[in-house]
């Protein structure tokens, strides 16, 4: 009896904690291949804020390459950057939004930046010019990258019309406008140009 009332109390627990929300998924590609490493995401939604990870996130460097090659953040996560490598490495960004350059440290050291602002981040090594990565900042908990087969699936997503976009390193970004409901899932694909 007393199973009987947990798992019914399991299932209601279950339901009733994904009743009310509905998944995106769907195929990133470009006309000759799927495409891995794109990030699909809501950028916004207006009145809602959303807060950063209490833990910081982490970027590898490892093996002579950042891993992953691409991290999507919400606005303020602190990415970690452990140098995994028995060399050393540098960890530098560029761009006009989150600039930053941590130095050239040693195998065993962990250096971290808090992520203030939304866009873009490429992120470099001065010492080995083929590491690269990504960080892409963006103003929600809604986000996904896609596998190796282009695949991506954002879950929890509360019902509403949203700009979905989608970010690849080597395309155009785009934007679509859609619409999710109570529950289930609905799918949306992109096909990205250069
Ligand atoms: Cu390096």
């Amino acid at each position: 009896m007393k199973n009987l009332f947990l798992f019914l109390l399991f299932s209601y627990v279950l339901f009733s904690s994904t009743s009310n929300a509905s998944e995106i998924e769907g195929i990133v590609s470009s006309q000759s291949k799927k495409l891995e490493n794109a990030v699909v995401y809501i950028k916004k939604i207006e009145s809602k804020k959303f807060l950063p990870p209490k833990k910081p996130v982490v970027l590898y460097q490892t093996g002579l390459r950042f891993v992953p090659h691409v991290l999507p953040v919400i606005v303020g996560t602190t990415v970690n950057f452990p140098n995994e490598d028995d060399v050393l490495h540098n960890v530098f960004s560029p761009g006009h939004i989150n600039r930053f350059n941590l130095g050239t440290y040693l195998q065993g050291s962990n250096k971290a930046v808090k992520f203030n602002k939304p866009g873009v981040a490429l992120l470099l090594c001065n010492i080995h010019h083929e590491m690269s990565a990504f960080v892409v900042v963006v103003e929600t908990p809604y986000f996904a990258v896609t596998d190796s087969n282009g695949n991506y699936r954002i879950s929890n997503v509360p019902p509403g019309k949203y700009s979905l976009s989608v970010w690849h390193e080597e395309m155009k970004p785009q934007i679509k406008e859609i619409k999710t409901s109570d529950k289930g899932i609905i799918t949306i694909n992109f096909m990205m140009k250069k």
